[in-house]
């Protein structure tokens, strides 16, 4: 391969990642982060995101490339001519893949297994969804109930889903992760909520007429200000 060919094909390359690198980066794709699972989620999510624009990027030259160089005439109705393959290359594109498919798979491993990770104490709530709403109870604080998800910061916190009748989903957008809530199952899912606000908490299982409108919120408070609210007796 001459020269220039190689370097022609490095600039559409270049610049076919910096245009798919602008869409990436440019819009605000995620909604804000609120737990430290979802900052090794996002971690994971833009690992993924980089391999992909530099496989975008070599697919998109040899594309271009092609096209602008190996154009026929438009009369040449001719049957191009047979080629051998090159054993060096299809190596190489069978080996390259299955090392970033390994490396997606090893950090995947590694941010699923530390977000599983609870600690020695953490704070246990119990999730309830039916149709069509939510609602929650403390095991520590006197079996407390509550219709919005009150949560302190910084804690870990094991939530232990409950489905009273249908198959429900938990998603908290801030949090990341997703958990099914399926009648007589009990399902856990770890959060270590890192800032405080409130956040909607919404069904993504299709569980209804009413699924659209079963929401809550989460509320993430200084651990004071939760341990006052849940020593309080009554809702
Ligand atoms: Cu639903």
């Amino acid at each position: 391969m001459r020269r220039g060919s190689i370097v022609q094909l490095i600039v559409i390359g270049v610049l076919a990642g910096a245009v798919a690198s602008a869409v990436a980066l440019i819009p605000n794709w995620l909604p804000s982060s609120a737990s430290r699972e979802a900052g090794r989620i996002d971690f994971v999510f833009w690992f993924v995101t980089g391999i992909c624009i530099f496989v975008f990027s070599i697919v998109a030259a040899v594309s271009v490339y092609s096209v602008w160089k190996f154009r026929v005439k438009p009369d040449d109705d001719s049957d191009g001519p047979p080629i051998h393959g090159h054993t060096g290359l299809e190596i190489a594109w069978t080996a390259v893949p299955a090392l970033l498919v390994t490396a997606i798979a090893i950090v995947s491993a590694i941010v699923l297994a530390k977000d599983d990770a609870a600690g020695a104490n953490p704070l246990r709530v119990n999730v309830y969804a039916q149709q069509f709403f939510w609602s929650f109870s403390y095991p520590g604080y006197g079996d407390k109930k509550s219709d919005v998800l009150r949560l302190p910061v910084n804690r870990s916190v094991v939530l232990e889903g409950h489905s009273k009748d249908v198959i429900h989903s938990f998603w908290v957008p801030e949090f990341r992760q997703k958990q099914d809530l399926v009648p007589g199952l009990t399902p856990t899912l770890h959060i270590t909520p890192n800032k405080v606000g409130t956040y909607p908490l919404i069904c993504t299982e299709l569980c209804g007429l009413g699924h659209a409108l079963m929401r809550s919120r989460v509320v993430v408070m200084e651990p004071a200000a939760f341990d006052k609210w849940a020593s309080r007796k009554g809702a």
